[in-house]
C-alpha cells in the first residue's frame, strides 16, 4: 500500500504485513495491553517478508506460553505443540524435509526450564533451525511464576520473597551447547533484532535468538517496574553493544544485558550429515557389509 503521493509509509508497510502474514480471523490476540511479544511477532514477519521467504516452505512451531500462541496468528504452516517439546516436533520436520524453513518461536520457560534438555542437544547436533525466544523473565501464561531467566532477587508468584536461583544466560547456554548463531535483541531494539533474525534464518545450522521482552502484567507489576513504556525504556537504557561489552569490566555490566551478534562459526550441518547416512545405508552390500 502507498499513500497518494506513492510513497510506502510505515503504516501502509505494517498493514501490508499484516495482510500478507496474520491469520485475520484469529484476531484479536490473547496478549495484554503493553506485552511485547506482538513487537517481536512483527520483527519476524518483517524478517521473513525482508528475505522473500516461500509461505509453504516456512514452518512456524511452537511450544506452549503466550509467546508460544504467535505460531496460531501467522498465516504459514504452523504448528502449535506441547510445552517444552517444540524442538523436538522442528528437529523431525526438519529430518523429513530438509528443503523447510524452520522457524520455532518459543519462551524463556518452554525452551529453558521443560524444554532445557532438547535445547542443549539441537544446539549440540547443529541442526538447521532458526529459534526465537520472546524471554519476558517469567511464565507470563500461567500467572508469573519465575523461570530459569527471572533476575536473581527478583519477585514471581512461585518466589514472592525473591528468586533466590541464579539466572540462565540462553544465548550463552546454547552457545555453550553447540549453537552456531546465537544473538540477542530486544523488543525496543527493532532493527537490530530483525537483522538478527534474517541472518540467523539465513546461517546454515542451529541459530538462536534470544529476544529481550516485557511482561508489564506479571513481571513488571510484582517487580513494580512501572508502565509499558518504562519497561521499554528500561530496555534501550541498559542494553550494551557487544562491541562496547567487551571493553567493559563485569562491574561495568552488572544489570545491563549485552546485545548484537554474540557467536557465528559455521560447522557441519545436521541434516547434511544426515542424508550422508543415508546415502551410505542405501548402499548396503550385505547384511554385515556396510560401504565406509
Ligand atoms: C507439561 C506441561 N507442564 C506445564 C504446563 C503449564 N504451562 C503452560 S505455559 C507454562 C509456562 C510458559 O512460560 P514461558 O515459556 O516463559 O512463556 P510465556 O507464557 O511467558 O510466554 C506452563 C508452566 C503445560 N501446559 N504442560
Amino acid at each position: 500500500m502507498e499513500n497518494s503521493n506513492g510513497v510506502k509509509t510505515p503504516h501502509n508497510q505494517a498493514s501490508n504485513l499484516v495482510e500478507k502474514y496474520i491469520r485475520i480471523e484469529h484476531l484479536p490476540q490473547i496478549w495484554c495491553a503493553g506485552c511485547s511479544n506482538g513487537i517481536i511477532m512483527r520483527d519476524i514477519i518483517q524478517a521473513i517478508d525482508n528475505l522473500g521467504l516461500n509461505k509453504e516452505d516456512t514452518i512456524i512451531v511452537s511450544g506452549i506460553g503466550c509467546s508460544s500462541r504467535a505460531a496460531g496468528y501467522l498465516d504459514f504452516n504452523t504448528i502449535h505443540t506441547t510445552h517444552g517439546r517444540a524442538l523436538a516436533f522442528a528437529t523431525g520436520i526438519k529430518l523429513a524435509n530438509p528443503k523447510l524453513e524452520v522457524i520455532v518461536i518459543t519462551g524463556d520457560g518452554d525452551i529453558a526450564a521443560i524444554g532445557g534438555n532438547h535445547l542443549i542437544h539441537a544446539a549440540r547436533r547443529n541442526i538447521g533451525l532458526t529459534i526465537i525466544v520472546m524471554n519476558n523473565n517469567i511464565y507470563g501464561m500461567t500467572g508469573g511464576q519465575y523461570s530459569p531467566t527471572t533476575p536473581s532477587a527478583a519477585v514471581g508468584t512461585t518466589a514472592p520473597y525473591g528468586n533466590i536461583d541464579r539466572t540462565f544466560d540462553i544465548a550463552n547456554l546454547a552457545i555453550g551447547a553447540g549453537a552456531t548463531y546465537a544473538a540477542r535483541g530486544s523488543a525496543y531494539h527493532v532493527p537490530q533484532t530483525i537483522k538478527m533474525i534474517q541472518d540467523g534464518i539465513k546461517h546454515q545450522g542451529f541459530s538462536i535468538i534470544d529476544v529481550i521482552s516485557s511482561c508489564p502484567t506479571y513481571f513488571g507489576r510484582a517487580n513494580k517496574l512501572g508502565t509499558p513504556a518504562n519497561m521499554l525504556k528500561w530496555q534501550a537504557d541498559n542494553a550494551v553493544m557487544i562491541s562496547r561489552a567487551k571493553t567493559m569490566t563485569p562491574a561495568e555490566l552488572k544489570g545491563k544485558f549485552v546485545i548484537g551478534l554474540l557467536h557465528e562459526e559455521l560447522l557441519d550441518e545436521f541434516t547434511v550429515s544426515y542424508q550422508e547416512v543415508i546415502r551410505r545405508a542405501t548402499k548396503i552390500k550385505g547384511v554385515h557389509e556396510y560401504e565406509t
